[in-house]
């Protein structure tokens, strides 16, 4: 299992390529999400302050479409390295994802970092609590806590701060070993992860279908399918 001079600590960033075998489209590829709609248009706080329908819609429909899908391959294998390296290696695993999908935690991982937020949450713009949520914001419903109807999706847009950047900044600094998995390397700050790991010294691997735009900054990168080439490595 991981047979790369054993190392100790372990952080995992993954992104949209993880989930595609299990069909949830990514966002930049064939007929991904952002294909079909412009980012300004859907994932951005003007967006949602100039047409809050459109984005709300975009956002039910990908709520609803994720509770459809199932972990893979992928998610289990990682499920089973949080679980199991713990024991095997003393270390600790910390899964960072970009997703707003919950297959991961549906796959059995216990430490997942959801950085861009989650689907399945909404958030109280009047009262700032967050509700677990999976059915559909299109309808204004009151927030359960307060009771107005100001709730949006909990999912960090571009131009809004990533959740918990210094817990994952000291995860990195504190790694042996630091892999991306699923992930073009296109977004900010996830994107820069691995040169803070590389700058750190921290070994850095990359399982992708295609080489990214941070390939270069890996010392190793392996290519195929996330089902078939990240089982092989937690094996
Ligand atoms: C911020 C949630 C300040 C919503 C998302 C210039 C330079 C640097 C930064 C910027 C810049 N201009 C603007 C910025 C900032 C901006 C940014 O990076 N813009 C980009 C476009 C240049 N970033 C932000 O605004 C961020 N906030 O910067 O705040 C700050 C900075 C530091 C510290 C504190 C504060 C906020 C960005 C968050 C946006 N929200 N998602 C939603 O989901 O709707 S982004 C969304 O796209 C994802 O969350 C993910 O992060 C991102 C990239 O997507 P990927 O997951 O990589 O998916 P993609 O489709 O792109 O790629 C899939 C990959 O999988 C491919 O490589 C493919 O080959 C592979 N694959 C496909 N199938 C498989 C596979 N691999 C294996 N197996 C398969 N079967």
């Amino acid at each position: 299992m991981v047979a790369m001079n054993r190392p100790r600590n372990i952080v995992i960033l993954t992104g949209a390529g993880i989930s595609a075998e299990s069909g949830i489209d990514t966002f930049r590829g064939g007929g991904g999400l952002w294909e079909q709609h412009r980012v300004e248009d859907v994932a951005t706080p003007e967006a949602f302050e100039r047409d809050p329908d459109l984005v709300l819609r975009f956002y039910d429909m990908r709520r609803e479409a994720i509770q459809t899908k199932e972990p893979n391959a992928a998610h289990h294998a990682l499920a089973r390295l949080d679980r199991e390296w713990p024991k095997k290696a003393g270390g600790e695993v910390l899964i960072v994802t970009q997703n707003v999908d919950d297959l991961h935690e549906r796959g059995g991982a216990l430490n997942v970092l959801h950085m861009h937020g989650e689907h399945l949450n909404a958030w109280c713009m009047a009262c700032d609590e967050r509700h677990r949520w999976t059915g559909t914001l299109i309808d204004r419903p009151p927030c359960p806590a307060c009771g107005e109807s100001a709730l949006r999706p909990d999912v960090v847009w571009f131009g809004e701060v990533p959740y918990r950047m210094e817990d994952i900044y000291q995860a990195v600094s504190g790694a042996d070993l630091f892999v991306s998995i699923g992930t073009s390397g296109a977004v900010y700050p996830a994107a820069g992860l691995v040169r803070s790991a590389r700058d750190l010294g921290v070994q850095t691997l990359e399982l992708n279908l295609e080489r990214s735009q941070g390939s270069a900054w890996f010392h190793e990168t392996r290519l195929g399918p996330a089902t078939e080439i990240v089982p092989a490595w937690v094996e």
